[in-house]
Protein backbone atom coordinates (compact mmCIF):
# COMPACT_ATOMS: atom_id res chain seq x y z
CA UNK A 1 0.00 0.00 0.00
CA UNK A 2 1.24 3.82 -0.59
CA UNK A 3 0.15 7.15 0.36
CA UNK A 4 -1.72 9.00 -2.68
CA UNK A 5 -2.31 11.90 -1.20
CA UNK A 6 -2.17 14.16 2.10
CA UNK A 7 -4.94 17.05 2.54
CA UNK A 8 -5.56 19.55 5.30
CA UNK A 9 -8.85 20.17 6.10
CA UNK A 10 -9.75 23.00 8.19
CA UNK A 11 -13.68 23.96 9.59
CA UNK A 12 -15.31 25.52 12.34
CA UNK A 13 -18.28 24.36 12.99
CA UNK A 14 -18.87 25.82 16.77
CA UNK A 15 -15.11 26.17 16.40
CA UNK A 16 -11.85 25.48 14.77
CA UNK A 17 -10.74 22.13 13.97
CA UNK A 18 -7.60 20.92 11.47
CA UNK A 19 -7.77 17.57 10.06
CA UNK A 20 -6.00 15.28 8.04
CA UNK A 21 -6.63 13.08 5.93
CA UNK A 22 -4.58 10.28 4.40
CA UNK A 23 -5.50 8.53 0.69
CA UNK A 24 -4.23 5.15 -0.14
CA UNK A 25 -3.47 3.62 -3.87
CA UNK A 26 -5.65 0.90 -2.13
CA UNK A 27 -8.86 3.44 -1.71
CA UNK A 28 -8.46 3.12 2.10
CA UNK A 29 -8.33 6.57 4.18
CA UNK A 30 -7.24 7.84 7.59
CA UNK A 31 -7.78 11.16 9.77
CA UNK A 32 -6.21 12.52 11.96
CA UNK A 33 -6.39 15.99 14.44
CA UNK A 34 -3.86 18.31 14.23
CA UNK A 35 -6.15 21.22 16.54
CA UNK A 36 -4.31 23.77 18.36
CA UNK A 37 -6.41 26.46 20.04
CA UNK A 38 -6.26 29.64 18.96
CA UNK A 39 -3.23 28.97 16.86
CA UNK A 40 -5.00 26.31 14.09
CA UNK A 41 -3.39 27.98 10.79
CA UNK A 42 0.17 27.26 12.33
CA UNK A 43 -0.35 23.47 12.24
CA UNK A 44 -2.14 23.78 9.26
CA UNK A 45 0.37 25.51 7.53
CA UNK A 46 3.22 23.21 8.87
CA UNK A 47 1.28 20.59 7.77
CA UNK A 48 1.02 21.52 4.20
CA UNK A 49 4.24 23.69 3.42
CA UNK A 50 6.84 20.95 4.97
CA UNK A 51 4.76 17.29 5.78
CA UNK A 52 1.84 16.42 3.36
CA UNK A 53 4.61 16.07 0.39
CA UNK A 54 6.83 13.79 2.51
CA UNK A 55 4.19 11.40 2.89
CA UNK A 56 3.00 10.88 -0.80
CA UNK A 57 4.51 7.41 -2.12
CA UNK A 58 5.51 5.75 1.59
CA UNK A 59 3.83 2.89 3.13
CA UNK A 60 1.15 3.53 5.29
CA UNK A 61 1.94 0.60 7.47
CA UNK A 62 5.28 1.99 8.73
CA UNK A 63 3.27 3.99 11.29
CA UNK A 64 6.23 3.93 13.63
CA UNK A 65 9.20 4.53 11.08
CA UNK A 66 7.09 7.73 9.94
CA UNK A 67 6.77 8.94 13.32
CA UNK A 68 10.57 8.96 13.67
CA UNK A 69 10.93 10.70 10.52
CA UNK A 70 8.88 13.13 10.81
CA UNK A 71 10.36 13.67 14.54
CA UNK A 72 13.83 12.94 14.01
CA UNK A 73 14.21 14.25 10.46
CA UNK A 74 13.18 18.12 10.84
CA UNK A 75 16.27 18.48 13.14
CA UNK A 76 13.55 21.44 15.29
CA UNK A 77 12.16 18.79 17.74
CA UNK A 78 8.83 19.34 19.70
CA UNK A 79 6.70 22.37 20.61
CA UNK A 80 3.27 22.20 20.09
CA UNK A 81 2.97 22.81 16.16
CA UNK A 82 5.35 20.47 15.50
CA UNK A 83 3.68 17.70 17.33
CA UNK A 84 0.19 18.01 16.70
CA UNK A 85 1.33 17.66 13.02
CA UNK A 86 2.97 14.70 14.01
CA UNK A 87 0.12 13.16 15.97
CA UNK A 88 -2.52 14.06 12.99
CA UNK A 89 -0.02 11.57 10.69
CA UNK A 90 0.13 9.42 13.42
CA UNK A 91 -3.77 8.94 14.12
CA UNK A 92 -4.25 8.94 10.31
CA UNK A 93 -1.60 6.06 9.78
CA UNK A 94 -3.26 4.14 12.81
CA UNK A 95 -6.97 4.51 11.20
CA UNK A 96 -5.81 3.10 8.32
CA UNK A 97 -4.03 -0.03 9.83
CA UNK A 98 -7.23 -0.50 11.75
CA UNK A 99 -9.27 -0.48 8.36
CA UNK A 100 -6.76 -2.52 6.64
CA UNK A 101 -6.90 -4.98 9.63
CA UNK A 102 -11.32 -5.12 9.54
CA UNK A 103 -9.96 -3.80 13.38
CA UNK A 104 -11.04 -1.36 15.58
CA UNK A 105 -7.42 0.37 16.98
CA UNK A 106 -7.93 -0.58 20.46
CA UNK A 107 -7.67 -4.62 19.46
CA UNK A 108 -4.21 -3.74 17.54
CA UNK A 109 -2.94 -1.71 20.94
CA UNK A 110 -3.53 -5.33 22.80
CA UNK A 111 -7.33 -5.32 23.03
CA UNK A 112 -9.64 -4.46 25.90
CA UNK A 113 -8.58 -3.80 29.05
CA UNK A 114 -12.12 -2.57 30.29
CA UNK A 115 -15.64 -2.39 28.65
CA UNK A 116 -15.62 1.53 28.96
CA UNK A 117 -14.36 4.18 30.23
CA UNK A 118 -15.23 6.01 32.60
CA UNK A 119 -15.75 9.88 32.28
CA UNK A 120 -15.81 13.08 34.27
CA UNK A 121 -17.79 15.66 33.00
CA UNK A 122 -17.61 19.37 33.68
CA UNK A 123 -20.12 21.58 36.09
CA UNK A 124 -19.82 25.37 36.72
CA UNK A 125 -21.95 28.02 38.04
CA UNK A 126 -21.25 31.85 39.06
CA UNK A 127 -22.87 30.85 42.61
CA UNK A 128 -23.18 27.99 44.35
CA UNK A 129 -26.86 27.45 43.22
CA UNK A 130 -25.92 27.85 40.05
CA UNK A 131 -23.03 24.66 40.21
CA UNK A 132 -25.72 22.64 42.25
CA UNK A 133 -27.56 22.94 39.21
CA UNK A 134 -24.97 21.95 36.71
CA UNK A 135 -23.71 19.07 39.26
CA UNK A 136 -27.50 17.58 39.03
CA UNK A 137 -27.87 18.07 35.39
CA UNK A 138 -24.47 16.04 34.92
CA UNK A 139 -25.56 13.45 37.02
CA UNK A 140 -28.77 13.47 35.07
CA UNK A 141 -27.31 12.37 32.06
CA UNK A 142 -24.89 9.97 33.89
CA UNK A 143 -21.69 11.37 34.76
CA UNK A 144 -20.34 9.56 37.72
CA UNK A 145 -17.51 12.10 38.24
CA UNK A 146 -17.66 16.02 38.16
CA UNK A 147 -15.69 18.76 37.48
CA UNK A 148 -16.10 21.83 40.08
CA UNK A 149 -15.64 25.08 38.66
CA UNK A 150 -17.06 28.39 40.18
CA UNK A 151 -16.57 31.93 40.03
CA UNK A 152 -15.09 33.86 42.82
CA UNK A 153 -16.06 36.80 44.87
CA UNK A 154 -13.51 39.42 43.50
CA UNK A 155 -13.16 38.52 39.91
CA UNK A 156 -15.23 39.23 37.50
CA UNK A 157 -14.47 37.21 34.77
CA UNK A 158 -13.16 33.81 35.63
CA UNK A 159 -12.15 31.05 32.65
CA UNK A 160 -13.83 27.72 33.19
CA UNK A 161 -17.22 29.04 34.55
CA UNK A 162 -20.02 29.13 32.11
CA UNK A 163 -21.96 32.90 31.53
CA UNK A 164 -24.91 31.42 30.66
CA UNK A 165 -27.43 29.12 32.30
CA UNK A 166 -27.13 25.98 32.05
CA UNK A 167 -30.50 25.81 30.17
CA UNK A 168 -29.57 28.55 27.69
CA UNK A 169 -28.04 25.33 25.18
CA UNK A 170 -24.82 27.08 25.39
CA UNK A 171 -23.66 24.72 27.87
CA UNK A 172 -19.81 25.12 27.85
CA UNK A 173 -19.24 28.61 26.38
CA UNK A 174 -16.23 29.63 28.40
CA UNK A 175 -14.59 26.87 26.09
CA UNK A 176 -14.94 27.11 22.16
CA UNK A 177 -11.81 29.96 21.74
CA UNK A 178 -13.13 33.37 21.47
CA UNK A 179 -13.98 34.38 17.66
CA UNK A 180 -12.39 37.90 16.72
CA UNK A 181 -9.20 39.64 16.08
CA UNK A 182 -8.02 40.10 19.50
CA UNK A 183 -8.07 37.97 22.60
CA UNK A 184 -10.66 38.75 25.27
CA UNK A 185 -9.21 39.91 29.16
CA UNK A 186 -10.13 38.02 31.99
CA UNK A 187 -8.99 39.06 36.02
CA UNK A 188 -7.71 37.04 38.52
CA UNK A 189 -6.93 37.60 41.94
CA UNK A 190 -4.96 34.70 43.66
CA UNK A 191 -5.73 35.24 47.74
CA UNK A 192 -9.39 35.52 46.83
CA UNK A 193 -9.82 32.17 44.78
CA UNK A 194 -7.15 30.16 47.46
CA UNK A 195 -10.30 31.28 50.13
CA UNK A 196 -13.01 30.93 48.28
CA UNK A 197 -12.45 27.39 46.60
CA UNK A 198 -12.43 25.11 49.98
CA UNK A 199 -15.72 26.82 50.72
CA UNK A 200 -16.98 25.70 47.62
CA UNK A 201 -16.33 22.10 48.04
CA UNK A 202 -17.37 22.38 51.62
CA UNK A 203 -20.30 23.29 49.78
CA UNK A 204 -20.78 20.37 47.07
CA UNK A 205 -19.53 17.38 49.64
CA UNK A 206 -22.84 18.84 52.47
CA UNK A 207 -24.94 18.34 49.33
CA UNK A 208 -24.34 15.57 47.52
CA UNK A 209 -22.27 13.49 49.81
CA UNK A 210 -18.79 11.84 50.11
CA UNK A 211 -19.01 9.42 47.15
CA UNK A 212 -19.02 11.40 44.57
CA UNK A 213 -15.28 11.76 42.57
CA UNK A 214 -14.60 15.74 42.33
CA UNK A 215 -12.03 16.95 40.42
CA UNK A 216 -10.47 20.43 40.20
CA UNK A 217 -8.64 22.63 37.55
CA UNK A 218 -5.92 25.30 38.71
CA UNK A 219 -5.03 26.21 35.21
CA UNK A 220 -1.43 26.82 35.87
CA UNK A 221 -2.18 30.44 37.82
CA UNK A 222 -0.12 29.48 41.32
CA UNK A 223 3.27 29.31 42.52
CA UNK A 224 4.16 26.01 44.43
CA UNK A 225 3.69 27.05 47.89
CA UNK A 226 0.34 28.54 47.17
CA UNK A 227 -0.73 25.14 45.07
CA UNK A 228 0.55 22.99 48.16
CA UNK A 229 -1.60 24.99 50.40
CA UNK A 230 -4.53 24.62 48.03
CA UNK A 231 -3.87 21.40 47.67
CA UNK A 232 -3.72 20.74 51.96
CA UNK A 233 -7.01 23.04 52.35
CA UNK A 234 -8.93 20.81 50.07
CA UNK A 235 -7.27 17.39 51.88
CA UNK A 236 -10.95 17.43 53.87
CA UNK A 237 -12.92 17.23 50.38
CA UNK A 238 -10.78 13.97 49.00
CA UNK A 239 -10.66 15.52 45.51
CA UNK A 240 -10.10 12.57 43.11
CA UNK A 241 -7.63 15.26 40.96
CA UNK A 242 -6.52 18.43 41.27
CA UNK A 243 -5.17 19.44 38.03
CA UNK A 244 -2.53 22.24 36.51
CA UNK A 245 -1.94 24.10 39.89
CA UNK A 246 1.17 25.56 38.52
CA UNK A 247 3.24 25.80 35.28
CA UNK A 248 4.81 23.12 34.90
CA UNK A 249 7.88 23.79 32.43
CA UNK A 250 10.06 23.51 35.79
CA UNK A 251 9.08 20.18 36.91
CA UNK A 252 10.90 20.27 40.23
CA UNK A 253 8.17 22.69 41.53
CA UNK A 254 6.44 19.47 42.51
CA UNK A 255 8.10 18.43 44.71
CA UNK A 256 8.08 21.06 46.93
CA UNK A 257 3.66 20.61 46.52
CA UNK A 258 4.31 16.79 46.95
CA UNK A 259 5.59 17.14 50.56
CA UNK A 260 2.65 19.25 51.86
CA UNK A 261 -0.15 17.81 50.56
CA UNK A 262 -1.82 13.66 49.54
CA UNK A 263 -4.40 15.45 47.23
CA UNK A 264 -3.71 13.78 43.82
CA UNK A 265 -2.25 15.69 41.20
CA UNK A 266 -3.24 15.80 37.56
CA UNK A 267 -0.98 17.64 35.03
CA UNK A 268 0.41 17.72 31.45
CA UNK A 269 -2.48 19.02 28.98
CA UNK A 270 0.12 21.63 27.58
CA UNK A 271 2.93 18.65 27.26
CA UNK A 272 3.99 17.22 23.68
CA UNK A 273 6.34 14.60 24.61
CA UNK A 274 7.79 12.42 27.17
CA UNK A 275 10.39 14.39 28.00
CA UNK A 276 7.99 17.22 30.05
CA UNK A 277 7.02 14.05 32.21
CA UNK A 278 10.35 12.70 32.45
CA UNK A 279 11.06 13.92 36.27
CA UNK A 280 7.09 14.27 37.47
CA UNK A 281 6.98 10.15 36.72
CA UNK A 282 10.14 8.98 37.50
CA UNK A 283 9.84 10.91 41.25
CA UNK A 284 6.03 10.06 41.39
CA UNK A 285 5.42 13.72 41.70
CA UNK A 286 2.03 13.58 40.25
CA UNK A 287 -1.05 10.56 39.82
CA UNK A 288 -2.58 11.14 36.21
CA UNK A 289 -1.24 11.82 32.91
CA UNK A 290 -3.51 15.14 31.30
CA UNK A 291 -1.57 14.48 27.61
CA UNK A 292 -3.86 14.62 24.93
CA UNK A 293 -3.22 12.33 21.71
CA UNK A 294 -3.43 15.23 19.79
CA UNK A 295 -0.81 17.29 21.44
CA UNK A 296 1.51 14.32 22.34
CA UNK A 297 2.49 13.70 18.98
CA UNK A 298 -0.06 11.09 18.37
CA UNK A 299 -1.32 7.54 19.67
CA UNK A 300 2.00 6.10 19.77
CA UNK A 301 3.64 8.37 22.13
CA UNK A 302 0.55 8.59 24.30
CA UNK A 303 0.87 4.45 24.61
CA UNK A 304 4.33 5.04 25.24
CA UNK A 305 4.12 7.47 28.09
CA UNK A 306 1.23 5.57 29.47
CA UNK A 307 3.40 2.32 29.88
CA UNK A 308 6.37 4.76 31.62
CA UNK A 309 4.11 5.84 33.53
CA UNK A 310 2.49 2.26 34.52
CA UNK A 311 5.65 1.37 36.38
CA UNK A 312 4.94 4.38 39.23
CA UNK A 313 1.69 3.41 39.35
CA UNK A 314 0.36 6.38 37.83
CA UNK A 315 -2.83 6.80 35.61
CA UNK A 316 -4.17 8.16 32.79
CA UNK A 317 -6.87 11.49 32.53
CA UNK A 318 -6.28 12.13 28.68
CA UNK A 319 -7.37 15.98 27.51
CA UNK A 320 -10.47 15.97 26.20
CA UNK A 321 -11.79 19.73 26.10
CA UNK A 322 -13.86 20.79 22.83
CA UNK A 323 -10.79 21.31 21.20
CA UNK A 324 -9.73 18.21 21.22
CA UNK A 325 -11.45 17.14 17.87
CA UNK A 326 -13.83 14.02 17.59
CA UNK A 327 -10.59 11.86 15.51
CA UNK A 328 -8.43 13.27 18.67
CA UNK A 329 -10.69 11.94 21.16
CA UNK A 330 -11.38 8.67 19.37
CA UNK A 331 -7.57 8.34 19.23
CA UNK A 332 -7.08 8.69 22.94
CA UNK A 333 -9.99 7.00 23.81
CA UNK A 334 -9.16 3.86 21.85
CA UNK A 335 -5.44 3.91 23.97
CA UNK A 336 -7.53 4.29 27.15
CA UNK A 337 -9.48 1.28 26.23
CA UNK A 338 -6.43 -0.55 25.45
CA UNK A 339 -3.79 -0.03 28.89
CA UNK A 340 -4.23 -1.68 32.21
CA UNK A 341 -3.57 1.84 34.19
CA UNK A 342 -6.69 3.52 32.72
CA UNK A 343 -7.74 6.49 34.98
CA UNK A 344 -10.51 8.26 33.69
CA UNK A 345 -11.33 10.47 30.48
CA UNK A 346 -12.18 13.61 30.21
CA UNK A 347 -15.22 14.36 28.00
CA UNK A 348 -17.05 17.36 27.36
CA UNK A 349 -19.85 16.53 24.44
CA UNK A 350 -19.00 18.42 21.29
CA UNK A 351 -21.91 20.68 19.77
CA UNK A 352 -24.26 19.13 17.28
CA UNK A 353 -22.94 20.89 14.39
CA UNK A 354 -19.53 19.28 15.06
CA UNK A 355 -21.13 16.11 15.04
CA UNK A 356 -22.90 16.64 11.45
CA UNK A 357 -18.66 17.30 10.48
CA UNK A 358 -17.44 14.32 12.24
CA UNK A 359 -19.67 11.38 11.97
CA UNK A 360 -18.75 8.99 14.74
CA UNK A 361 -19.05 5.54 16.08
CA UNK A 362 -18.32 6.29 19.61
CA UNK A 363 -20.70 6.26 22.25
CA UNK A 364 -21.39 7.93 25.42
CA UNK A 365 -23.84 5.75 27.70
CA UNK A 366 -24.33 6.05 31.80
CA UNK A 367 -21.22 8.08 32.02
CA UNK A 368 -19.13 5.74 30.18
CA UNK A 369 -17.57 6.28 26.70
CA UNK A 370 -16.56 3.85 23.96
CA UNK A 371 -14.68 4.09 20.72
CA UNK A 372 -17.32 1.82 18.81
CA UNK A 373 -16.13 -1.24 16.54
CA UNK A 374 -15.97 0.21 13.36
CA UNK A 375 -12.68 -0.30 11.75
CA UNK A 376 -10.01 1.72 12.49
CA UNK A 377 -10.53 5.41 14.76
CA UNK A 378 -14.47 4.90 13.91
CA UNK A 379 -14.68 8.57 12.61
CA UNK A 380 -15.20 9.53 8.94
CA UNK A 381 -15.14 13.46 7.93
CA UNK A 382 -18.07 14.59 5.99
CA UNK A 383 -16.24 16.91 3.67
CA UNK A 384 -19.24 18.81 2.16
CA UNK A 385 -20.79 20.02 5.80
CA UNK A 386 -17.13 20.53 6.47
CA UNK A 387 -16.81 23.22 3.66
CA UNK A 388 -20.02 25.05 4.91
CA UNK A 389 -18.36 25.88 8.19
CA UNK A 390 -15.10 28.07 7.51
CA UNK A 391 -12.55 28.91 9.88
CA UNK A 392 -13.19 31.99 11.68
CA UNK A 393 -10.24 33.50 13.72
CA UNK A 394 -10.22 32.88 17.29
CA UNK A 395 -8.15 33.37 20.88
CA UNK A 396 -8.26 31.65 24.31
CA UNK A 397 -8.48 34.41 26.74
CA UNK A 398 -5.76 36.25 29.06
CA UNK A 399 -5.62 37.20 32.05
CA UNK A 400 -4.34 40.68 34.14
CA UNK A 401 -3.79 40.63 38.08
CA UNK A 402 -5.44 43.85 39.62
CA UNK A 403 -2.36 46.50 39.09
CA UNK A 404 -2.38 45.04 35.51
CA UNK A 405 -0.02 42.51 35.08
CA UNK A 406 -0.69 39.78 32.53
CA UNK A 407 -1.06 36.25 34.56
CA UNK A 408 -0.22 32.67 33.52
CA UNK A 409 -3.28 30.35 32.77
C1 LIG B 1 -9.33 21.31 30.49
C2 LIG B 1 -8.60 22.44 29.92
C3 LIG B 1 -9.30 23.26 28.90
C4 LIG B 1 -8.23 24.10 28.20
C5 LIG B 1 -8.48 24.27 26.76
C6 LIG B 1 -7.34 25.02 26.10
O1 LIG B 1 -8.95 20.89 31.55
O2 LIG B 1 -10.23 20.81 29.83
O3 LIG B 1 -7.90 23.17 30.87
O4 LIG B 1 -10.31 24.01 29.49
O5 LIG B 1 -8.08 25.33 28.81
O6 LIG B 1 -8.64 23.01 26.21
O7 LIG B 1 -7.25 24.75 24.77
MG1 LIG C 1 -7.22 21.73 32.27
Amino acid sequence: MKITAADVIVTSPSRNFVTLKITTDEGLTGLGDATLNGRELAVASYLTEHVTQLLIGRDPHRIEDTWQFLYRSAYWRRGPVTMAAIAAVDMALWDIKGKAAGMPVYQLLGGASRTALRTYGHASGRDIPELFDSIRQHLEEGYKSIRVQSSVPGIKALYGVAAQAQATGERYDFEPAGRGAQPTEEDWDTRAYLRHVPTVFEAVRNEFGPELPLLHDGHHRMTPIQAAKLGKSLEPYDLFWLEDVTPAENQEAFRLIRQHTTTPLAVGEVFNTVFDFQTLIREQLIDYVRAASTHFGGISPLKKVMDYAAQYQIRSGFHGPTDVSPVGLAAQSHVGLAIHNFGIQEYMEHSKKTNTVFEQSMTFVDGYLHPGDSPGLGVELNEEAAASFPYQQAYLPYNRLTDGTVHDW
